[in-house]
Formats: structure tokens, sequence, C-alpha cells
């Protein structure tokens, strides 16, 4: 008895002191995964001080601006156009469950109120108003969880120093002053704040590890810091390797889990057990540029959110307001399509599994209960022959049931459809499988 209760008291020693090896999410933690999981859609905001440049998030390190050439950028900044229930609205109106924004990007600025760094939106603006606040409390308001986006990797500091793989052209920081060790500190302190600060935050999402892949991130330190501060907000990193302990999604950027088109994705064999999340633009790029010429169509936005969920996976797709405040037309737009076609085929895409067949550009996957979704993506296509479908179909209908659908189960696992022609939709034909 006493050896079992020293063993009981060791173990707790172990998890206090954060030398646990094995990490043990919470149940408020393992609730948050529960909900995430069955959320599927999320807005991603991409919104700073380089709004300004109409040059995308990294213009900064992209045209070599100097730290005192980018620090005239918080003079110009003056969304006077931004209000924060307007933004809310839109997020709800597009079906989205939650909003993830950019508490602090690349570029180190600050968009809330820190107490320890100046260089933020209140105390460099002529703005002076709290982002995060305002956004988190309109969020809310609309029953959104909010979510912050994290850069772990810093193109101002100082302490952040040496440099890491980006950032070399950006002149005014001083190497001797590398100390990272304050660096820690100094994100600990910012973590703190934004997660003591505006009440309920459901996820931190880190992104920047890849800028010093060897670095001693002590993610120990921060990850367990922000459980302990809020339990059940969700822990992810954009690395691109396997799930580290600590962790509680995994994203993947702007490619489906497994899919490594962009050259820097994760590879197949580092996708995880964790709750999953895809990250995709409306535009070519994340923040805003005004040249962008690579506007994507509803059908484009629509394929992301259905072949994510066919893939078990939530889609977080972004936004990058103007530095008015605004949000372009056609990106609002795209949002309020997505809202519209959720509100008729929602059951298909929130709270449903996916992975069980691998999506591709004819067909997705998702299925609740004893229902099966089948999304037809490709309308030309009147026939379509799908391997590896093991489960046993009782019926296939239109998505309103009022028509049925001709199928047959050949040589064991492939399934056969045949759609007729006068049923048919451009941008996904849901159908309804009904199971034996
Ligand atoms: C990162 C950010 O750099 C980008 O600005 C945006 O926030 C996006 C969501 O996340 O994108 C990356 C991540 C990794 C690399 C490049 C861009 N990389 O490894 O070269």
């Amino acid at each position: 008895m006493k050896k079992i209760l020293s063993l009981i008291a060791f173990v707790c020693l172990l998890q206090a002191s954060g030398l646990a090896q094995g990490y043990q999410p919470s149940a408020e933690n393992l609730e948050n995964r529960a909900w995430f999981e069955q959320a599927r859609f999320g807005v991603f905001i991409h919104w700073g001080v380089y709004s300004v440049m109409g040059d995308g998030e990294w213009v900064m390190n992209n045209q070599n601006m100097s730290l005192s050439e980018y620090g005239l950028l918080p003079k110009f900044f003056n969304p006077i156009d931004f209000n924060a229930k307007e933004w809310a609205r839109l997020f709800k109106a597009s079906g989205a469950k939650y909003v993830t924004f950019t508490s602090r990007h690349h570029d180190g600025f600050s968009m809330w109120d820190s107490k320890v760094s100046d260089y933020n939106i209140v105390k460099a603006t002529p703005f002076k108003r709290d982002i995060v606040k305002e956004l988190v409390e309109a969020c809310r308001a609309e029953g959104l969880k909010v979510m912050f986006y994290y850069s772990l990797l810093d193109w101002k500091r100082d302490d952040y120093l040496p440099f890491g793989r980006t950032g070399k052209g950006i002149a005014g920081r001083d190497e001797s002053k590398g100390d990272w060790n304050s660096y820690i500190q100094f994100m600990k302190a910012q973590l703190t704040e934004l997660l003591t600060n505006y009440g309920r935050i459901d996820g931190i999402w880190f992104d920047g590890h890849w800028d010093k892949k060897d670095e001693n991130w002590h993610y120990d330190e921060i990850y367990g810091l922000i459980h302990r501060l809020q339990p059940h907000c969700l822990v992810g990193n954009n690395h691109h390797i396997a799930p580290i302990p600590g962790e509680d999604f995994q994203m993947f950027e702007r490619d489906l889990p497994g899919q490594n088109t962009t050259g820097f994705g994760t590879s197949a064999e580092d996708v995880g057990q964790l709750p999953k999340e895809v990250c995709g633009t409306i535009a070519g790029s994340w923040g805003f540029d005004i040249k962008d010429r690579k506007q994507k169509s509803f059908k484009e936005v629509l394929l992301y959110l259905v072949k994510a969920a066919g893939h078990g996976s939530n889609l977080l797709l972004n936004v990058g307001p103007m530095p008015n405040g605004e949000i372009q037309d056609y990106q609002q737009e795209r949002l309020r399509q997505l809202g519209e076609w959720l509100k008729i085929y929602g059951e298909s895409i929130y709270g449903t599994e996916g992975g069980f067949v691998e999506p591709t550009d004819d067909y997705a996957f998702t299925k609740k209960g004893n229902t099966v979704y089948l999304h037809v993506l490709n309308g030309a296509k009147r026939r379509l022959e799908i391997p590896n479908i093991t489960f046993k179909i009782a019926n296939i209908t239109t998505f309103n049931g009022q028509s049925k659908i001709t199928y047959r189960q050949i040589e064991g696992d492939t399934l056969v459809v045949e759609i007729p022609e006068n049923i048919g939709d451009e941008n996904d034909l849901v159908l309804k499988l009904g199971l034996k």
C-alpha cells in the first residue's frame, strides 16, 4: 500500500514538474477536441500592419525591408472601417463554427494591448483599439469559438537571434543581443496575456517552427503553460512534422492530410491520430495582396471543404482583410455562398466522419450514423466506378430522398453509380447511401 502511494505521489510530482514524457490531455481538453472534430469549418484571418503594403504577410522579408522602414507601417495602420460585429456576423453566416485570428505574425506586431511589447495595436497605431478584444467579444456574441494564431518566428526582436532560415535581409537587428531564454520568456508572457485577459480561448495555432528546426522551443513549458491556464485550449503547431506531445490537433497547410503538393508540407507518414485541420486561402495569399489574381471560385472553396471533410478533417478558410478593415467583396461572397450551401447540405459535413474512402477529384465520402454521403464533384461524369467500398449498401437516393439512383457493387469492392441525365449539380451533387 505504502509503495503504491509513493508511486502515485511520484507520478504526480513528475506530471507537476512537466517531466513526464507522455502527455495526458485533461477531460476538458478531450471534450473540446470532440467539439473541434465535429465543427468541420472555421475562418482564418490574416490581418496585421503588413496589410498596408498590400503585398502579403511576408512583405517585410520578401522586400527586405529594414526594421525602421517596416516600423513606419503602424503609423498608417488606421482601419476606420473595421467593425468586429460585422465580421462576426459574416463568419456566422458562412456556417463556420470558429475563428482563428493572427494575434501576432512573423513581423512581431501584436494585435492586442500587450504589456510586454509596445509594438502593438494600442500603443503604436493611431487606431489605439484592442482588435483582439473586439473580435473575441463579437465572435463570442455570435456563438463562435476563438483561437489565436501565434508566430514562434519573430523578424523584429534581437533576442530571437541568431537568424533562422528567414529574415536575413531584414536590416536593423544586432546578433550579439541574441538571448533565447529571454525570447522564450517573452512568448510565455504574451501567451499568458492572451489566455488570461480575453476569457475562454479555444486554441493556440503556432507557426514558424520551421524557421529554426533544430532549436529548443521549450514546447513542454509553453504547451504546459497553455494547458494550465486554460485546460480545454487546443494546441496545434504548423511545424509540418508528426505531432509533438502536448499538441491536441494537427494542421495541414494548403494540402489535404497526407498529400504534400506544396513541397514543404507534412509527409504521409507524419499524419497522426489527432483531430485534423486543413488550412487554405480564398485569395492566393494569406495576408492582403492588392495584386492577388488567384481568387478562388465558389466551387474551389467548396471542394476544399468537402474534400477536407472526406479526409475526416476541418477546413480553416482564410480571409485577408484590407488595411481599412474591410474584407474584400469576393471573399465575403465566398463565405456567404458556403453558408448558403451549408444551410442545405450541412448534415453531410458537420459532425461527420471521413477518411474511410480516399477523396479524389471525382468524389468524396462522409458518414453520419447509418447514412453515408457521396459527394459527386465532377458533374461531367455520369458513371462513377469507385474502388474499395467495403460497406454494404441498401439504397442510394438524391439528397432530398426523392429519386432513387441506380448502382451496383461489382467484383467485391467496386461501387458503380449511374447518375441520370436529369439529376446533377455542377458543384457537388450530394447523394445519400443507406447502409445495410
Ligand atoms: C505559414 C506562414 O509563414 C504564412 O505566412 C501563413 O501564416 C501560413 C498559414 O503559415 O506558412 C508557411 C509555413 C512554412 C513555410 C512557408 C510558409 N515553409 O516551410 O517554407
